[in-house]
């Protein structure tokens, strides 16, 4: 093992954190793949540096995206951005548009960014804006991010200003539908440790759409409190959001915990791009697989709620 003679480098719980890992997948993958291969404090702690780190961002995207560890972890850095590159990790499709907005967002023109993102919200209306820009501007700003064009910081403002844009369309339609009787009634939020919000409230515009009504309670909510939020408000499905952040037995752990606490006639849907949901869930939840699809989910429970 290494010993570094400084403490310059990332600490387990950190890097684990940030690359939506456990800790103990980084020591198993040490040992059984020999990378990562930290450098030790004084203290005997792990420590990534940043080439470590960079790599390891790489192979989180490419696990997420269906490969496997043994065939992931002991490749070069190089050949892991060609494997990458090769299978469309990470690469945006051509958008001039799209590409002018994360441009107004690199230099900090934050006030253009936010007036043309309303601007293009107004001109074509919800269900268009987040399909067709919402959805696939968030994931532009994600691999900017990735590969180091833009700060988190970026990454704030651009939900500060997503936030106004999609709220600002979708609110009066919510308010107009609460209390005209609509079903399915759908609670919308994330449970503790999913800190993105964005995929939950293009959800709740696109159940909005189809006039569901929708209860939203914003990021992380502990189990407890969402029975408690089914129970007041006589709660049809949960809906549920899991960004690729998540480490995947937090995602499985928590949803089955949330659907043993559930009555079984609540349905849990879930959607987002975490790697947990291609997996087997929980029986009692329902994988919708992105936002266009809300449509045709919510027309088979009114059917099947009609039997
Ligand atoms: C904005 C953003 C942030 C903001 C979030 C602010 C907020 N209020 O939401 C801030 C700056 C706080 C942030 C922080 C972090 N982030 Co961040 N973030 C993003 C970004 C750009 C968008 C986030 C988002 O809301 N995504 C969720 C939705 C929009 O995307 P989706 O999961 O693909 O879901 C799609 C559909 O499946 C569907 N959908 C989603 N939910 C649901 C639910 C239902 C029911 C249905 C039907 C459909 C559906 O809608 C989406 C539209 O296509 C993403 C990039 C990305 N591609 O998502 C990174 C991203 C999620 N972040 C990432 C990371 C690493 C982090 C940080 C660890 C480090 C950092 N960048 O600061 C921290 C961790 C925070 C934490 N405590 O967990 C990584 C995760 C990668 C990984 N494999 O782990 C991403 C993917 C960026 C990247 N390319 O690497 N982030």
């Amino acid at each position: 093992m290494l010993v570094s003679a400084d403490t310059t480098g990332i600490g387990i719980g950190a890097i684990a954190h940030e690359i939506g890992l456990t800790k103990d997948t980084l020591r198993v993958w040490e040992r059984r793949y020999g990378f990562p291969q930290p450098l030790r404090s004084t203290g005997g702690e792990r420590l990534y540096p940043q080439e470590q780190v960079t790599k390891l961002r790489l192979v989180k995207r490419l696990l997420d995206a269906g490969h496997r560890p043994s065939k992931v972890l002991p490749q070069s850095i190089t050949r892991l951005q060609q494997l990458a590159e090769d299978s469309g990790v990470g690469q945006d499709a051509p958008d001039v548009e799209l590409d002018r907005l994360v441009e107004l967002l690199r230099v900090g023109r934050y006030d253009d960014f936010r007036f043309e993102l309303l601007k293009r919200a107004t001109r074509e209306g919800l269900a268009r804006f987040v399909l067709d820009a919402a959805a696939p501007l968030s994931a532009r700003v994600g691999n900017a991010w990735a590969a180091g064009t833009l700060q988190v910081y970026h990454e704030h403002l651009f939900s500060e200003a997503m936030q106004v844009a999609l709220c600002s369309l979708m609110r009066p339609l919510s308010e107009a539908l609460r209390g005209r009787g609509a079903h399915p009634r759908v609670l919308l939020t994330t449970l503790p440790g999913e800190a993105h919000g964005l995929g939950i409230l293009m959800a709740e515009a696109m159940f909005a759409l189809v006039d569901c009504e929708c209860i939203a309670l914003g990021t992380q909510t502990p189990q407890q409190d969402i029975v408690d939020a089914v129970t007041a408000h006589d709660v049809e499905i949960v809906a549920l959001s899991f960004s690729a952040s998540m480490p995947v037995q937090a995602v499985v752990n928590g949803l089955t915990e949330l659907r043993q606490m559930l009555p079984s006639k609540v349905a849990i849907w879930v959607g987002g791009s975490s790697p947990a949901l291609r997996r087997k869930l929980p029986d009692g939840v329902l994988n919708v697989a992105g936002l266009a699809p809300i449509e045709d989910a919510v027309a088979k429970w009114r059917h099947s709620a009609m039997l």
